[in-house]
């Protein structure tokens, strides 16, 4: 299930490089080939990892967490609990991943030798007490993991000891809270430590140090914070989160977290957090972070094709996609392909999307404006399609026998905003999203959510359409980005296809 970018003019490129609720991303390249990871939270499977040969282009490869060995998420997990920020490196012949999972047992390290997997069981980090952590090797061997704060250890990353007691290295700029998201390289005659700071709202931004070893001294650049769009109205904003990595012709390059908000007054971002590319250059021996905009010119190595576009699903596989994304836990007990061949199908486990537990199979949006469909049989159970934020935040529309109905969970109020009834049998459910890109009135909404229903010929009928901006991160808080997918309220459903395409251009 690939989604491609809209068509590029050659010479430009499109920002964000992954769009989408893709947060925190971390880079290391392995000779000509590039490999990103982000932040998954209570999704399961956990951390999204790509690959590129040119930074622009990703295509997603797999997950890292993808087996329940390695990724815990207990029932009562919170939406923007679980899994946050992983370090992604490659080094002596092997890739390491260092992330948090906040909901269950703190820092953990998985290995590979392909990083499509599979990735080993996870090393517990016991010792390792913050949020953030990032993994960089001394010349001589020595393993140093740096976590928010910021502060440093001295680990043995094959048992996940830690040894000797954790140092503070910085607490960032005296004006901004929040030193997290560490990553040290060693650059030259410098070792550097770059980290966000402000908080990875409106204020976020990315500074860095530099010391003559890695455990320090650093000494602040004069320049901090190198990125930031605080205070701006750039179209980009929150950017921060930075992790540094050299492009196919040595240059250097910065990938981040960034977000684009709509409408009117205050904006609202609907997508979560996404990953961004930009240009860096070294002047003195500090990084000068390059102009980012949402289309920048293209750079000058060979790219290679944008993945293929095609949002459709037809379940035809054993094995579902990468992009799929359950909540918390997913089993084959619940969601298989199995049962009815071509089809998925999904057993209620007693929740609904209000809740913690619910069985779900849903992937990012990653479109300002697009359009999801999927044909659902209802006719052992209760099921249907959902733009999803968390429990709390959420647009559904469930068909059961003879009926289709529209739920809108907007904080405590949870109401049937339009129902029709339908015919036995299969049913085509859409939901399809429209950015606004006429701001009127302040008060403008980032985009409409047309929620709907197709006739046997084909013919979208719109039960209704509800303003996006209570499905938006400034609105619901929290750290992640909308899912679309299908869900499973009683007994069983089956999907035949579902398909997903953007709306832009
Ligand atoms: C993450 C922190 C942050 O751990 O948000 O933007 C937190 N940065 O570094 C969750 O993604």
């Amino acid at each position: 299930m690939k989604v491609s970018s809209m068509p590029e003019p050659r010479n430009t490129i499109n920002n964000p490089v992954i769009p989408g609720f893709h947060p925190d991303p971390s880079i290391c390249r392995a000779g000509a080939d590039y490999y990103l990871a982000c932040s998954s939270f209570e999704c399961f499977p956990g951390v999204p990892i790509f690959h590129s040969r040119d930074l622009v282009h990703w295509t997603q490869i797999g997950n890292v967490l993808d087996r329940p060995s390695q990724l815990r998420l207990p029932p009562g997990t919170p939406s923007s609990g679980g899994i946050y920020a992983p370090t992604l490196r490659h080094h002596d012949g092997r890739f390491w991943l260092i992330v948090t999972n906040v909901s269950d047992g703190g820092n953990l390290l998985v290995t590979a030798t392909d990083p499509a997997g599979p990735w080993s069981d996870p090393v517990q980090l016991p010792g390792v007490k913050g949020i953030d952590p990032d993994i960089a090797w001394d010349d001589d061997g020595t393993c140093w993991c740096t976590y928010a704060g910021v502060e440093q250890v001295r680990i043995d990353p094959h048992t996940g000891q830690t040894l000797g007691p954790p140092r503070r290295l910085w607490s960032g700029s005296p004006d901004a809270k929040a030193p997290e998201a560490p990553h040290l390289y060693h650059i030259g005659d410098y070792w550097y430590l770059l980290i966000a700071e402000g908080g990875t709202e409106r204020s976020h931004g990315v500074s860095i140090a530099r010391g003559r070893t890695p455990a320090g001294p650093f000494e602040p650049c004069p320049d901090n914070p190198v990125l930031s769009h605080r205070g701006t109205d750039h179209p980009i904003q929150n950017t921060g989160h930075a992790d540094l990595v050299q492009a196919p012709d040595d240059s250097w390059w910065m990938v981040l977290l960034g977000v684009r908000p709509g409408g009117g007054t205050p904006g609202w971002h609907v997508l979560g957090r996404e990953t961004f590319l930009v240009p860096v250059d070294w002047i003195d021996g500090w990084p000068v972070v390059g102009e980012l905009s949402t289309v920048m010119p293209a750079p000058p190595w060979p790219l290679q094709p944008p993945a293929v576009p095609s949002g459709r699903d037809d379940f035809d596989l054993a094995e579902l996609a990468s992009p799929w994304i359950s909540l918390r836990r997913r089993s084959t007990e619940n969601c298989t392909t199995k049962e009815r061949p071509g089809w998925l199908t999904l057993h209620a486990r007693g929740g609904s999307l209000d809740d913690t537990d619910v069985t779900f199979v849903g992937r990012r949006q990653q479109h300002l404006s697009c359009r999801a469909r999927t044909l659902i049989d209802p006719a052992d159970g209760r099921g249907g399609l959902a733009v999803r934020l968390d429990e709390q935040h959420h647009y559904d529309i469930e068909a059961a026998s003879g009926e289709v109905r529209v739920t809108a969970r907007i904080g405590p109020l949870n109401t049937v905003v339009a129902s029709r009834p339908i015919p036995a049998g299969p049913v085509v459910l859409r939901i399809e999203v429209e950015a606004v890109r006429t701001v009127n009135d302040a008060r403008t909404g980032p985009d409409a959510v047309s929620i709907g229903i197709e006739e046997p010929d084909g013919t979208y009928a719109e039960l209704t359409a509800l303003d996006g901006r209570y499905l938006s991160t400034e609105v619901a808080g929290g750290f992640t980005g909308r899912v679309i997918g299908m869900f499973a309220s009683a007994g069983s459903v089956h999907f035949d296809w579902f398909g997903y395409e953007p709306l832009e251009g």
